[in-house]
């Protein structure tokens, strides 16, 4: 059965000016009051951009995910059927891993619960016992990194936790020290600091071994940013003032101090892309703590230093995840950024420079909408979005029909 259950999403897609941004995404009660203002804009800004891009989503679908409370989600294909499933990681609860199998097409089952230890917050996806099956690396709220191997059907395997530290707020898997096996780093809000686990291969990890951080790391990706062919890390850290700061992977699987760069408060949640296409990895950054929020962008040099350089606004508030990817099929990579107040997602056109086109999408998701990862769902080869929502606790999916 098909857990489809789309809400009342009549509103079209909005594609605006700057301008006009405050008047369209005020309170709920403006809303009301503005609606036929902002009806009347809306046909007027959609014919004017209606050339100007081909992007277009259709309205979010949402799927129920349990228990209560989910935060991230990512995308693989674990029941080796060719189709996306998707894997949604909750804070509450025990059940806290929901697995949606794909049915094609872009829609998906109803979620199965998996126990993930405990309460969850961050997820990655690989192989960690070698066997050709995806598992999940699952960071809990109690202090542990749990791993459920996969079966290969869609099913899991009751988890193997290890410890790490106190409050685990982001995930990355890679091969840090190039001996096949996958590695994590785990970002520990609470002790300031990241763990890294060396895989052993077999489903089990040496260490953890923390690398110290400024205040509050709650973001965190992986990318080779100095082109040695090691793995780098970027955390983003809520201090007074936000900081991003750098690691510099080794051959071995150890890590160096980076240089480290000031963003705006609060910074939640860092992508990797090359913005610039000049063939250097760049950073987005979401900045929460400002009205309207904002995205800031740091130019990669290829040697692992950044060019703080474009910073723009996203939405009215509550900038709270950011994912890249050529959206409309130009070459240029975009912006998809949850807005945490609004409850839905921004788009915004990447002009190839690390900056913006003029110009929002707007697409209303779940309650408490909080994060985003990209993957093309249907089988298009355009990227669609999904997106998790922490208070109606759903998943909203939303496919790209943009590209001709
Ligand atoms: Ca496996
Ligand atoms: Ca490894
Ligand atoms: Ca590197
Ligand atoms: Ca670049």
């Amino acid at each position: 059965m098909i857990a489809a259950r789309p809400e009342s999403f009549a509103r079209r897609p909005t594609q605006l000016t700057g301008r006009f941004y405050g008047l369209i995404y005020g309170t709920a009660r403006l809303e009301a009051v503005l609606k036929p203002f902002r009806q009347a804009l809306l046909s007027i800004f959609l014919l004017a951009s209606a050339s100007a891009s081909a992007l277009q989503f259709r309205p979010a679908v949402n799927y129920a995910v349990g228990p209560s409370n989910p935060r991230a989600a990512a995308v693989a294909d674990f029941n080796q059927d060719g189709i996306p499933d998707l894997a949604v990681v909750s804070t509450n609860g025990t059940q806290s891993v929901s697995i949606l199998l794909g049915n094609g097409g872009g829609t998906f089952q109803t979620a199965v619960n998996y126990d993930a230890g405990g309460p969850s917050q961050p997820i990655a996806i690989g192989d960690f016992n070698n066997d050709g099956k995806l598992d999940l690396a699952v960071g809990n709220l109690a202090g542990t990194v749990s791993i459920l191997l996969g079966n290969g059907d869609g099913s899991f395997q009751p988890p193997l936790s290890y410890p790490v530290g106190a409050c685990s707020c982001a995930l990355v898997a890679a091969d840090f020290n190039h001996d096949g096996n996958l590695d994590l780093a785990i970002a520990d809000s609470t002790d300031n600091k990241v763990d890294v686990l060396l895989g052993k291969g077999d489903g089990t990890f040496g260490g953890p071994e923390g690398y110290p951080t400024p205040a509050i790391p709650l973001g965190l990706a992986l990318g080779d940013f100095n082109d040695d062919g090691n793995v780098d890390l970027a955390v983003t850290s809520a201090a007074a003032q936000g900081i991003v700061a750098v690691f510099i992977g080794n051959e071995n699987g150890t890590f160096a101090v980076g240089d480290s760069y000031l963003v705006g408060r609060e910074p939640i949640s860092v992508a990797v892309g090359d913005l610039n296409a000049d063939g250097k990895l760049d950073l987005a950054v979401t900045v929460r703590d400002l009205t309207p929020g904002r995205v800031d962008v740091l130019l990669g040099n290829g040697d692992g230093t950044f060019a703080p350089t474009a910073r723009w606004y996203a939405g009215a508030s509550g900038t709270i995840c950011v994912a890249l990817a050529d959206f409309n099929g130009n070459g240029k990579l975009d912006f998809a950024v949850v807005d945490q107040v609004l409850n839905g997602i921004v788009i915004r056109r990447g002009n190839g420079k690390g900056g913006v086109r003029p110009g929002h999408l707007f697409y209303p998701t779940g309650i408490g909408a909080d994060f985003v990862v990209v993957a093309d769902l249907n089988g298009d080869g355009a990227p669609d979005l999904v997106v998790t929502n922490n208070t109606s606790d759903t998943v909203s999916v939303l496919l790209n029909e943009g590209r001709p």
